[in-house]
């Protein structure tokens, strides 16, 4: 015979029910470690052979960043981070911008040979094919809600030697959400 009552069996139900709540909530809120200062612990890494991603806590801008990297000798490939995170309320905003400051940089490699490639919601765009001497940011304009973005460093065949790095991944929904938006307001300027 079970030592838990009906009435336990209900409590322990419902605690389960709302601590699943609770999980699938947080898993939404925002983009989770988006300025990289506490790592990555809340992104998604996909990496083939000899390609990595790593969140050093110096040298971003500022501070901690994620560092997508193609070593040697491993020849073409990707490495891409990716979450899914809720960009206010679908049906009070109107648009979503969601943007990230990142750099590429040619180690030891053909000139053109990777990229940066972003896609959001399974469409696909290339940030930059070239290396940039500074950082330069990316946004891009979507319905409020649920988005899911992954941002990768591709590398072509026969090539490596890249890095890609990227930090301050933020999503912002406006027009008529301004209560969950204000903590945004302080990075607003980065916005040019
Ligand atoms: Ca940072």
């Amino acid at each position: 015979m079970s030592t838990f009552t009906l009435l336990q069996k209900i409590s322990i139900t419902g605690l389960l029910v709302i601590g699943l709540t609770l999980i699938a909530i947080s898993a939404l809120a925002d983009v989770l470690d988006g300025d990289f200062e506490n790592g990555g612990g809340d992104w998604q890494v996909f990496a083939d052979p000899g390609f990595s991603a790593t969140f050093p806590a110096a040298g971003g801008n500022p501070g901690g960043y994620a560092r997508l990297y193609a070593d040697f000798p491993n020849v073409g490939g990707s490495v891409c981070i990716m979450q899914t995170f809720l960009c206010g309320d679908p049906d009070q905003g109107t648009e979503c911008t969601i943007g990230f400051d990142y750099n590429l940089t040619l180690i030891d490699a053909a000139p053109g040979s990777a990229r940066i490639i972003v896609v959001i919601d399974g469409i696909t765009s290339i940030v930059v094919d070239h290396a940039t001497a500074d950082w330069e940011f990316v946004s891009y304009v979507v319905p409020c809600g649920t988005h899911t973005i992954e941002i990768c460093l591709e590398v072509d065949p026969e090539h490596n030697m890249w890095q890609a790095c990227i930090d301050n991944v933020r999503a912002e929904c406006t027009g008529g959400v301004p209560t969950e938006a204000q903590h945004w307001d302080g990075i607003k300027s980065l916005y040019r």
